[in-house]
């Protein structure tokens, strides 16, 4: 029977409560650096695209999470305020409609943020952090945390569609590199241990750990570069409808897609604009911001498929020294810079074949960090998933219509991505961070 990691060291006590602080003052910088620190009141509660919240409604809805799970729920505190909750509750009102919902404004919703981060920490310095699925090893402050850094990365979505002078600046440091050994590599047949039972701070839908099957086969050893992606368009990939599925070719008739999002023609070339700044697509880097059609179209040009989440989790987990799943492609440390493109601030995912030293036991780079993956999975629960704490989290997006995304991308905090880790989104969604890499399966014989 396969097994899940058994390699995490648990904290407890003070140590904990100190990693809980850590990162909540995080997200909670890097909100303030992509809001109030670089933009006005009129940016901050404009829409930039329909797609997208305000800025200021993300703003405040951190904070009102905040307020109803740790103040109010974990805590057992007086509410600050409730006359908001309808406001910032997400199924109550459409992203089209929140601009023009009474929001608060920005310097008082910047009070009410601060307001409820010290009754956060206030119900942090004396919350039991055992006795129920809530408060096991701080999860409640764990899933805020994450939340937060959720919506930080969905606010550098709506960065990217902003319109208007450039107002984020990446750091221009390298990042380790090594030539691919080979373009694939084969995963084994056989189960694995897939999801998680014992990570203390996976949501809901990543949950029970159970045994998983899957076939022998191939997966690209990185994600499908921009410039092999470029080779799809110019072969005509985007006007033969053999390589789509039906629904894939009738929106692309409709939305009329040429190219990835953000991308023009620049000559001969390719330009993308990014945060923006205009400049050449860098053909070595992951292809970013395509759909799941956009995706499945390139794996089917090219002979290959994308691959399932099973697989994808499987190539990114499973040690076959040991026969483990571990938290990590490299292991069970947390991510660092030398390991994963992660966090946000680099603006850009790295050349496809960086970061060497956080492949898989297989060989397999780039599967944390740089572009989320899309996958050929559509989002359900495990064999034993139970809603927790809220169905709004997950359940209630179950089914067909959803698309499974794996890794995290640049943009994703460490704090909200792990080999486990699952995002769904709509199958014709672009904006968010989004690349992907091909499968194929196994010949007879190979890897059985
Ligand atoms: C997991 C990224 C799909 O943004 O809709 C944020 C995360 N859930 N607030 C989303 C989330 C509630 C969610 N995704
Ligand atoms: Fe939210």
């Amino acid at each position: 029977m396969p097994t899940e990691l058994t390699g995490l060291t648990e904290l407890t006590g003070d140590a904990l409560r100190e990693r809980i602080a850590t990162e909540l003052t995080a997200s909670r910088r890097r909100t303030h650096a992509l809001t109030t620190d670089v933009l006005d009141e009129a940016e901050l509660s404009a829409q930039h695209s329909p797609l997208m919240s305000p800025l200021v409604w993300d703003f405040a809805h951190v904070g009102n999470q905040e307020e109803l799970w740790l103040v109010r729920d974990v805590g057992g505190r007086e509410p600050v305020r409730t006359d908001i909750d309808e406001l910032y509750d997400a199924f109550q009102h459409p992203r089209t409609e929140r601009p023009r919902l009474p929001l608060l404004g920005v310097a008082e919703a910047d009070r009410y943020l601060g307001t409820v981060r010290e009754k956060a920490f206030d119900v942090l310095a004396g919350a039991p952090l055992a006795g129920d699925r809530l408060t096991d090893q701080g999860f409640a402050f764990g899933m805020i945390a994450q939340h937060e850094q959720q919506h930080c990365e969905t606010m550098l979505a709506t960065h990217q569609l902003r319109a208007g002078e450039p107002v984020l600046d990446p750091p221009t440091a390298p990042v380790p590199w090594a030539p691919l050994p080979a373009a694939e590599v084969l995963i084994p047949a056989g189960p694995f241990a897939m999801g998680t039972s014992v990570e203390p701070w996976a949501l809901d839908n990543e949950r029970p750990a159970h045994q998983a099957q899957v076939a022998a086969f191939w997966l690209d050893t990185a994600p499908v570069s921009a410039g092999d992606y470029a080779a799809f368009i110019a072969d005509g990939g985007y006007h033969d409808p053999r390589w789509w599925v039906a629904e894939g070719w009738a929106h692309r008739q409709r939305a009329g897609l040429q190219a990835p999002l953000f991308w023009q023609r620049d000559g001969d070339r390719w330009a993308r604009r990014r945060f923006g700044r205009v400049e050449p697509v860098p053909l070595d880097e992951p292809v970013q911001h395509v759909s799941w059609y956009e995706a499945d179209a390139y794996a089917r040009w090219a002979g290959k498929r994308l691959p399932t989440e099973a697989e994808w989790e499987k190539a990114a987990r499973y040690d076959p020294a040991t026969g483990r799943s571990r938290r990590y492609p490299w292991g069970d440390a947390d991510p660092t810079p030398e390991l994963a493109n992660l966090g946000g601030a680099r603006l850009r995912p790295a050349a496809a074949g960086a970061y060497p030293a956080g492949a898989s036991p297989l060989g397999v780079r780039q599967l944390i960090g740089d572009v989320w993956e899309w996958t050929a999975s559509d989002f359900t629960g495990y064999p034993g998933f139970t809603a927790f704490p809220y169905r709004e989290y997950s359940e209630v997006f179950f089914g067909p219509e959803y698309k499974v995304l794996r890794g995290g991308s640049w943009a994703a905090d460490p704090v909200a991505c792990r080999g486990t880790f699952r995002n769904w989104d709509y199958p014709v969604r672009r904006q968010i961070f989004t690349g992907f890499r091909c499968a194929r399966d196994a010949a007879a014989g190979e890897g059985a």
